[in-house]
């Protein structure tokens, strides 16, 4: 090695080891320190066609162009050649795969039927690079698996981003159109290395302006940016619109006038963006405005815009996050039985966009049931990326792990003929994947973790949510493991020790939350408005955002029957799921207190009573921290400075967080119990009625005080 190589080489190192601010995310392209590897992907990658049908170069061709030279040459050194063929035949790939491999001339070559199909290649290749994988033989296609993988942002047009914990909207609305901050292109381009190719600008909770033509050019602008990044842009209608808009005396669904508005509005919209990819849609929920204010069901408002939508080939995504106060059922039955009876009722571009579990990404839920009753209508997954329940961005909790439980969780609904008593294959992810009941029309979403902070999502082991949630957007059949190790590899570096123990963290973190906040099935039982922390004795005037409603503590026991002697919430679940989650004994111990009303002195697997297994738990989250601080500690000196700083400070504040969390918990339920603290169990800190007077002011997240 020549020594002004060996100089150059050492400062990347030193500049990688001590200045990462995050921003890079997962696209660093630093040199490959091994130099066989590198010889031989320079070997390989001299020369690279790309091949589509048209063979013409296009944006979206050359941002494809762009990132395959600058990946290669900051990963190799190479300066590869790019030449742009055509093919016309019509490969097997769809719209938006490709095929990666060597042609008879050895020439590497990415193929693909349209341009962005080209782009998601390159980034494919580039992530192979990346990850240290042989090319010299590579042969793959790769299609994504649902069509449409799109982030949701929480954004208000003031850019507070509801439960955001990254900093402001990403947004700058007054800016816009005619200043564009460049992290507009970068958001689009992490957003297409990961597949994703949709994004809803403004929050569900919905604000009428965005639909007037002031915005709409500010949409347009962003629209712009993000286009030859394959990301199309999707709006949120507030169902109030035409009257507050359109100076219409009623936004009744029903009404010729309200029809003929949306309609006007919708072509309107489409002057704007062109490709733009229509609706999402809270209504009658949380306060929002909607169809059941005129009498009026979801699918008469669902249907009033998909109408409209529909000639501009747009699509409504109708959420069915939908519960009432007044409503006497149990708030995780509601939904189902609301919708069930539209089964098959809604127009063929309406996708009913369901939350993973019935009540509201709570830390653990079972999967909504709804999954397993609509077998009639599109049916869209909608996660949470930021952490509204799991610590906002203080905490770190992988949350691929639990992405993974509800994707593969067998719904047991084997269709019109039901009956099957065995595993039905009817997964989650077949069902959203339309596999399962041939739909047309095929949607996941995310709630984004993204803002304004300079590394995107706050804490910087979160962006491996935002990347988990892409990558199983496009291939739900990779596991949270390889996807871990994946991330951990394109963001710290190739060392395998180093991979090996951020791999280990990120794995662990989900249930040590879990352990710490609501084990065994315990949910909704947060600090009041902003959700961060403990808050089992919360009661508000609404039963259904009260504590108890939830645990239901008495001195009897702990936990909700929804069997068929309580709430029988159960009873929306297929037959075999009944029979398994309504005994006791064989329901699963960590959905047990969201399935029973469990005594206290009730034994669990481990031997242990209730009380003692639930302080046990809480225990084990604080320790599962300590550890989690301590492997973070081992990894001092083999990455960066700055992020091993950020990372390791949040730890402490996490294990502070973790502590109190037990002792408030563990204090206001032995108030039920009455039983003494086991072995093992350390003592709390402060008294109950301390932790009831904590008051935190201004969480990120929240609007809160003024
Ligand atoms: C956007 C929960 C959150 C709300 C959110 C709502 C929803 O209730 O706390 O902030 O509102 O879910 O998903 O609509």
């Amino acid at each position: 090695m020549s020594y002004l190589r060996y100089l150059a080489l050492t400062l990347t190192l030193t500049l990688s080891l001590s200045a990462e601010d995050g921003y890079r995310l997962w696209l660093r392209y630093d040199l490959i320190t091994d130099e066989s590897l590198r010889a031989s992907y320079v070997h390989s990658l001299s020369r690279i066609n790309f091949i589509t049908r048209s063979g013409v170069v296009s944006p979206t061709i050359s941002v494809a162009r762009e990132e395959l030279i600058a990946g290669i040459n900051g990963l190799t050194g190479l300066k590869s050649e790019i030449a742009l063929g055509s093919s016309v035949a019509q490969s097997n790939f769809g719209a938006e795969g490709f095929a990666l491999g060597r042609n008879a001339t050895g020439t590497f070559t990415i193929h693909a039927n349209t341009d962005v199909g080209i782009l998601y290649g390159v980034f494919d290749l580039l992530r192979r690079i990346q990850t240290g994988q042989s090319i010299e033989t590579l042969n793959v296609t790769s299609t994504p698996k649902i069509q449409q993988r799109l982030l949701n942002h929480w954004d208000d047009l003031n850019r507070f981003v509801e439960r955001g914990y990254a900093g402001f909207s990403l947004w700058e609305w007054f800016n816009l159109p005619t200043v564009r901050n460049p992290r507009y292109r970068d958001y689009a381009r992490a957003c297409a290395s990961l597949g994703i190719n949709g994004t809803v600008l403004t929050n569900v909770n919905a604000n009428a302006l965005i639909l007037t033509p002031p915005y709409l050019t500010k949409v347009a602008a962003l629209a712009e940016e993000f286009r030859p990044y394959g990301v199309r842009v999707y709006l949120t209608a507030r169902f109030s619109a035409p009257i507050e808009i359109g100076g219409l005396k009623t936004a009744d669904p029903l009404d010729p006038a309200v029809a003929a508005w949306w309609k006007a509005k919708i072509d309107e919209i489409y002057t704007y963006v062109p490709d733009f990819g229509g609706f999402v849609v809270k209504a009658n929920s949380e306060g929002q405005p909607g169809p059941q204010d005129y009498g009026r069901t979801h699918a008469d408002g669902a249907n009033l815009l998909a109408d409209a939508l529909a000639p501009h080939a747009g699509i409504v995504m109708w959420r069915a996050f939908v519960y009432a106060a007044e409503n006497t059922q149990d708030r995780v039955k509601q939904a189902y039985r609301e919708f069930m009876p539209l089964d098959g009722k809604f127009r063929d571009n309406v996708v009913i966009q369901i939350k993973n579990g019935p009540l509201d990404f709570m830390p653990r839920e079972p999967f909504s049931p709804l999954f397993g009753g609509m077998t009639r209508t599109p049916l869209a997954l909608e996660l949470q990326i930021t952490q509204e329940y799991f610590g906002g961005s203080t905490q770190l909790a992988y949350l691929a792990s639990m992405w993974k439980e509800v994707l593969d969780a067998d719904t047991f609904n084997a269709g019109p003929a039901r009956g099957e008593l065995v595993e039905s294959g009817a997964t989650v992810a077949r069902i959203i994947d339309g596999t399962r009941h041939n739909q047309h029309l095929s949607v996941i979403a995310g709630v984004a973790n993204t803002g304004t902070d300079r590394n995107w999502t706050g804490h910087p082991l979160a962006q491996a949510n935002w990347y988990a949630y892409g990558r199983l957007a496009w291939d739900h059949t990779l596991s949270a493991e390889s996807i871990a190790r994946e991330w951990a590899q394109l963001t710290y570096g190739p060392n395998p020790a180093t991979i090996q123990t951020i791999t280990k963290i990120l794995l662990g973190s989900l249930e040590t939350v879990v352990n710490y906040s609501m084990p065994l099935g315990l949910h909704h039982i947060m600090a009041e408005g902003h959700h961060y922390g403990p808050g089992p004795w919360v009661e508000h005037a609404r039963p259904d955002w009260s504590s108890r409603y939830y645990h239901q503590a008495d001195p009897l026991g702990l936990g909700a029957n929804r069997g068929v002697t309580g709430s029988n919430a159960l009873e929306t679940y297929a037959p075999e799921l009944r029979a398994l989650w309504g005994n006791l004994e064989t329901c699963p111990e960590n959905l047990l207190l969201w399935f029973h009303h469990v005594p206290w002195d009730h034994q669990l697997k481990s031997g242990h009573p209730l009380w003692d297994e639930l302080c046990l738990h809480y225990q084990q989250g604080v320790d599962e921290v300590r550890v989690m601080q301590q492997e973070w500690a081992s990894l001092k000196g083999s990455i960066d400075a700055e992020r091993f700083a950020e990372v390791q400070a949040r730890f402490r504040r996490q294990e502070l967080d973790a502590r109190d969390w037990r002792d408030a918990c563990l204090l206001y339920f032995q108030e039920f119990s009455k039983r003494p603290l086991p072995t093992g169990v350390e003592p709390p800190a402060h008294d109950l009625a301390y932790y009831k007077s904590v008051k935190l002011r201004y969480a990120p997240g929240h609007p809160g005080d003024k």
